[in-house]
């Protein structure tokens, strides 16, 4: 049996965005059964679970007779590798939806984080305003940069959805949170037909299931000093 980890509850901004619906949407779409093993911060601190995960980060998956994985990008690839399916079967176009797998992650993923920290992270108003020009430019440049090699397409790589689509409509999901896909209507537009799939949908709610019957009581967060 396969487990994932997730959080017991996290603060409304981020329900439907943490990063364990990767991994719940990728094996939905390969349509391999998995429980949810949910953690509070004691438990992401505990050394048991650092000897998981390093940085005591969901979402770990757990499978019987294998080390456990962490990342995200990582266990997609695996179960995609396993499963025999979401890769492209043309050896070639299988590298370029490798690649935009690792784009999503390394490309335009940082871009996005550094905006989210300043909206979600900083304090602060003034050092919010004076990082947020910043941060929005290098989030748009990318965004802007993505949107044209999407085109139209409906898939970025071939006629079917692969890896590479989860990953980039994943990535994507910050941004239009914030409100910023709007000024990118063709990439709004892939990413609407993407989060159409039955699978991401069922990630997501699955999920916010958990929150809905959790508090912030239940995450034990450390005092503060
Ligand atoms: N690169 C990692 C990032 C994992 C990550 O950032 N997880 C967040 C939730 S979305 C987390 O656990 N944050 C809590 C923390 O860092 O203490 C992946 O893709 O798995």
């Amino acid at each position: 049996m396969i487990t994932v980890t997730a959080f017991k509850w996290v603060p409304p901004f981020a329900q439907g965005q943490v990063r364990d619906h990767r991994v719940r949407w990728v094996l939905n779409e390969v349509g391999w059964p998995y429980e949810v093993r949910l953690l509070d911060s004691e438990d992401q601190r505990s050394e048991a679970y650092r000897a998981m995960q390093p940085f005591g980060q969901v979402p770990v998956l757990e499978e019987d007779g294998r080390p456990p994985m962490f990342e995200t990008g990582a266990i997609v690839l695996d179960v995609a590798l396993r499963s025999g399916k979401l890769l492209p079967a043309d050896e070639r176009l299988r590298g370029l939806a490798l690649s935009y797998l690792f784009a999503a992650l390394n490309s335009v993923e940082p871009f996005l984080m550094q905006l989210a920290i300043v909206e979600y992270f900083t304090k602060d108003e003034e050092e919010k305003a004076r990082r947020r020009p910043d941060a929005l430019k290098m989030a748009r440049q990318r965004l802007g940069d993505l949107e044209h090699a999407v085109g139209d397409r409906r898939f970025l790589v071939g006629e079917e959805f692969t890896v590479a689509d989860l990953m980039v409509a994943s990535v994507l999901k910050g941004p239009q949170a914030m409100g910023l896909l709007e000024e990118f209507p063709r990439l709004q537009a892939y990413q609407d037909r993407i989060l159409e799939r039955p699978a991401y949908r069922k990630a997501i709610a699955d999920q916010c299931a958990a929150f809905a019957m959790h508090g912030p009581a239940d995450m034990k967060y450390p005092a503060r000093t």
